[in-house]
């Protein structure tokens, strides 16, 4: 859009524009600059413009920009070119990821370009290697409590390590998903240490008060993320004489986005990152990003603004590069991250369903779908040109982020049915098999989130204890039904990494100092490799998984419907223990598939009746999943326990 004011300042900026930066051939930059700018300037002055240097801030965002374009590499450039003629790459039923930590998985950044094979094995073409930055030893979050962000851990590996290993992904088409935790900083980054020493410069990227006062106002509306581990949500530092804003760890300090340098450092960064090859960023906590006295301080209006800007200048330099929004936060919330009110994406392409995941979870503890289906219902419309990401596991907790409405609406009692959650996770509930641990307990409000690996919290860990033949089939029926449910919703499916291999929980982090606080490294494995070779010896339970997933992998790339566009019919049937929902086509799509899910041990039945426009018009549907048909008696589809089908309907 053409407005006078920002064109003047945009040729403005361009004549002030660094000598060293004109030279170069910017012929795409320029024409992207042009076509954002507008957007760019009118939410950087929504956010800064009352400052008296927001012209000087303007310039260096600029400037920012077009210096990471030039180094960026004509490969990637290239990409940036094919992504924007085909911009809704990302929606194809093709992909399917994983998420890894990298020592974890394969020790280092060679060691995971030597283990590509196992990927291609099982289908995955999209891989998330978290965080692989410095942080201090002892102090890391699990390496979301970031020293230095443009470098990376000497342990994992080097910069040219990991240009080696995204340069092989490209060659074998295999998506690079980064971190980039733009909330915080850990309390030894260069920033932290400048802050600490003095600097009042740097002391304004955080939130520092030399009394409780402020402090105090903002904790009367501030929840605990960490309420073990970090109460509150600020740290006195001794040497800075200063109390700073921690709402994480208490050596994890917020940044403070009101101030434009900060926001600056930070598409920097995110920058310098899409400029190592990473295909997608994932931005950490950006529900977190602006602070507000008398707010929870997650989703405020301006948080959603700074994605906005970080999006529209990454288009700009960058625009084959993607971001994932990690808001782990209400239902009714999450879908913003994808632009609050643009008709396509204007934030982030991809955000994290934890919505759906948590609502997976209801349904394994309650062998029922009131509330996964109360819950699906209520989940608003997401925009064109976005997906979501789906998962069943991931290297954190389980967040019961129900709405308390849809509970009410499922016929539970919110607080009650919370407690049976945690109670039937953490295994305190007598008949379950579950062995979870319980995480970020919070004595004050009975809240409390779930650590556990998807195996260990299913059952599977509890069958092979006693030896159970059946409950061993339960468990894997479980897991395959849930890989089955993320595979085909609509979105990327993600895998977490080991859970294709059974993987059970792991207790060697009660030995660890560093780690033993913290319930959520007991699913955050070491691969054993021995027991990841046994997906190859039939019968094995390994075996059984791995070689359902692949097959589930395969089958799903090849279900044109199974894209995300939106075309998702959830079916209202009268059985409480089923899940049904028909995939229908859309732009040039062929087929309709309906999708059932039994969470229930026992055998249920579907009436071809109850199924509306979705009822079989002739002939036996086929289980797309199978290659067979189901069972069907007398007009009704038979679904064994813990079994789904994709059926084929005309
Ligand atoms: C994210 O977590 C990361 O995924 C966690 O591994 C980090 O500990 C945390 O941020 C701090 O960097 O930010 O949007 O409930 O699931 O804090 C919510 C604990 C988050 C995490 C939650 C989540």
């Amino acid at each position: 859009m053409y407005e006078q004011v920002a064109h003047s300042l945009l040729n403005d900026i361009l004549n002030r524009i660094k000598p060293e930066i004109c030279q170069q051939d910017l012929r795409h930059f320029y024409t992207r600059l042009g076509a954002n700018f507008y957007a760019i300037h009118s939410l950087f002055e929504k956010l800064y413009g009352e400052r008296d240097d927001f012209e000087q801030q303007m310039l260096s965002l600029v400037e920012t920009m077009a210096k990471r374009y030039i180094q960026r590499s004509d490969e990637l450039r290239q990409r940036d070119l094919q992504r924007e003629k085909d911009h809704n790459w990302f929606l194809s039923q093709k992909w399917v990821g994983m998420a890894l930590y990298c020592k974890g998985f394969a020790d280092d950044l060679p060691g995971l370009r030597g283990r590509l094979n196992y990927f291609q094995e099982l289908g995955v073409n999209l891989i998330h290697v978290m965080p692989i930055m410095p942080c201090p030893e002892g102090s890391s979050d699990g390496g979301y409590a970031v020293s230095d962000f443009q470098k990376i851990d000497p342990r994992i590996g080097t910069l040219q390590n990991l240009n080696d290993l995204a340069g092989e992904m490209r060659q074998r088409e295999i998506l690079l998903v980064l971190d980039v935790v733009v909330n915080h900083t850990s309390n030894r980054h260069y920033w932290a240490e400048q802050a600490r020493s003095g600097n009042p410069v740097y002391q304004d990227y955080y939130y520092t008060f030399t009394t409780r006062s402020v402090p105090d106002m903002f904790e009367q509306s501030m929840p605990e993320i960490f309420p073990e581990n970090a109460p509150g949500n600020f740290t006195w530092d001794e040497e800075m004489g200063r109390w700073v804003m921690t709402v994480f760890n208490d050596y994890q300090w917020d940044l403070n986005y009101s101030n434009p340098a900060v926001f600056i450092e930070m598409l920097n960064i995110i920058l310098f990152w899409a400029n190592q090859g990473a295909d997608i960023l994932r931005l950490d906590a950006v529900a977190f990003l602006w602070k507000k006295i008398g707010s929870t301080c997650q989703n405020e209006r301006e948080a959603h603004l700074i994605l906005q800007v970080l999006k529209d200048c990454c288009q700009v330099t960058a625009p084959g590069v993607l971001f994932i929004a990690e808001a782990i936060v209400a239902p009714g919330e999450v879908s913003k991250y994808f632009g609050e009110d643009a008709v396509i994406a204007k934030e982030c392409e991809i955000a994290y369903n934890a919505t759906l995941m948590a609502l997976l979870w209801d349904a394994v503890a309650t062998k029922n779908t009131r509330l996964l289906n109360q819950g699906i219902r209520s989940l608003p419309i997401k925009l064109e040109r976005a997906t979501w990401l789906n998962y069943v596991r991931c290297h954190d907790d389980i967040g019961l982020g129900f709405d308390d409405r849809d509970i009410l609406h499922a016929d539970y009692h919110p607080l009650e049915h919370r407690k049976f959650l945690i109670d039937y996770f953490t295994g305190r509930f007598a008949e379950s098999h579950a062995r979870g641990l319980p995480f970020g307990q919070n004595h004050k409000t009975g809240d409390a989130r779930i650590s556990g690996s998807l195996a260990s919290l299913v059952g599977l860990e509890y069958a092979l204890e006693l030896g159970d033949e059946r409950a061993i089939d339960d468990a894997i029926k479980l897991i395959l039904l849930l890989h089955s449910l993320i595979m085909s919703f609509g979105g990327i499916p993600l895998l977490y990494y080991g859970d294709a291999l059974g993987t059970l929980n792991d207790d060697s982090y009660r030995d660890d100092p560093e780690k033993k606080g913290d319930t959520r490294w007991v699913h955050r494995p070491a691969i054993d490799w021995q027991k990841a070779a046994r997906r190859n010896t039939p019968g094995s339970i390994e075996y059984k998984i791995f070689s359902a997933l692949k097959r589930m992998i395969a089958v799903r790339k090849e279900i044109a419907v199974f894209a995300d566009f939106n075309n998702r019919e959830l079916l209202d049937v009268q059985n409480p223990h089923l899940f049904v929902f028909g995939r229908y086509p859309l732009h040039h799509q062929q087929g309709h598939v309906l999708v059932v899910a039994n969470f229930n041990r026992k055998p249920q039945h579907l009436a071809f009746d109850d199924l509306g426009t979705w009822k079989p018009r002739h002939g036996r549907p086929v289980d797309l999943y199978k290659g067979e048909s189901p069972d069907i008696f007398n007009r009704s589809l038979v679904i064994p326990g813990f079994s789904f089908y994709w059926l084929e309907v005309s």
